[in-house]
């Protein structure tokens, strides 16, 4: 039998090239050799404040892009979050075991919790209801980026908790990082995760940008004061640079240092753009398909909420009888 892998993206934003290179890429390359669960993950999403209308078109958006990127509905159950009770049903008893020293740790939650003036409760509560999507689906692996490996460690602290409280009851996940590209850095801002929640102009780039815009974004990237590349001393700013060719492109760090060592920056930026554009144009194409066709992407995420369902509903059976809670015989 195959393993099971899960992961998700929260429809808080638009989509970016580090969302791709750290996730959705890897989930493509994996995607026949587990049995896969992709969530579009906007339980996630209202743990900051979402304009209804906005988010309920992201949803669709952001599964579009998933099947956009390559992510079969055939081989893969693409699934929203919210459409399956029991992730959130599962998050609660988790919940119970879970110190909120543990959470209050958690450096997504201070960063984040900084940004807001009121701080909701779910904010807290999300490496919990992460903790409950993973073990919902006993899945092996799941593959992220480097941001959320520490919200994997707690899953595990989390479900290993459970286990010794209650007997054994979950599989223990793995965390599946990229080699290449688990840290795509902000354009304008080097030091910083590109994010889709950082609005500045010439922060991200979106999967869905004008190829214009895109190609702009990076010829104004910021760099350093140096002249041309220099794999000895690289500031952050090329290393980003760098570090996204090469998660494109799947050159070795080798065939990359004999390519661009010495090449000026003015250079180096238009052969970015250029890997950039090649891979985002085929990607838009394929996503205007899709959501060209009336209620295409609503009966995938049906299909996928109803072939995860009976997965999920068995988990937490099995959770409530651990517990000792009321069960139907
Ligand atoms: N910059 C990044 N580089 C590599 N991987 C990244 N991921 C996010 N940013 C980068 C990975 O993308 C997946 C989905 O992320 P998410 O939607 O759950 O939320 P996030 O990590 O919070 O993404 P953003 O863009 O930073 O959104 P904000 O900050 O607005 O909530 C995850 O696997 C993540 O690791």
């Amino acid at each position: 039998m195959k393993k099971r892998v899960f992961s998700g993206v929260q429809p808080s934003g638009n989509l970016h090239i580090g969302n791709y290179l750290g996730a959705l890429k890897n989930w493509v390359e994996i995607q026949g050799e587990y049995e896969s669960i992709w969530g579009i993950v906007d339980l996630h999403a209202v743990t900051v404040y979402q304009d209804p209308a906005e988010l309920r078109s992201k949803v669709l958006e952001t599964a579009a892009l998933f099947m956009a990127v390559g992510l079969d509905p055939k081989q893969s159950a693409i699934m929203a979050q919210s459409s399956v009770p029991e992730h959130a049903e599962l998050a609660w008893m988790l919940t119970c075991v879970t110190p909120v020293g543990w959470l209050e740790r958690m450096t997504q939650y201070k960063a984040k919790a900084l940004a807001q003036e009121t701080v909701g409760d779910g904010l807290l509560q999300y490496p919990v209801l992460m903790a409950a999507d993973i073990l919902l689906y006993q899945a092996a692996i799941v593959p992220v980026g480097d941001d959320q490996a520490q919200h994997l460690e707690l899953t595990r602290d989390i479900a290993q908790r459970f286990n010794s409280l209650y007997g054994e009851t979950f599989v223990m996940p793995a965390t599946h990082l990229p080699i290449v590209g688990s840290r795509v850095m902000g354009l304008d801002e080097p030091d910083k995760k590109m994010s889709k929640s950082t609005t500045g102009a010439g922060h991200a780039i979106a999967l869905l940008d004008p190829i214009d815009q895109a190609r702009k974004k990076i010829m104004r990237a910021t760099t350093d004061s140096n002249p041309a590349v220099d794999f000895a001393a690289l500031g952050a700013g090329v290393e980003n640079l760098l570090n996204i060719f090469q998660a494109f492109s799947g050159w070795t760090s080798e065939k990359m240092r004999g390519h661009f060592h010495g090449m000026r920056y003015g250079d180096l930026k238009k052969q970015v753009a250029e890997m950039v554009i090649a891979n985002l144009e085929p990607l838009q194409k394929r996503y205007r398909e899709i959501m060209a066709e009336p209620g295409y992407v609503d009966s995938v995420l049906k299909e996928g909420a109803e072939r995860v369902s009976p997965f999920a509903k068995s988990t937490v059976r099995l959770v409530k009888e651990r517990m000792g809670l009321y069960t139907e015989a």
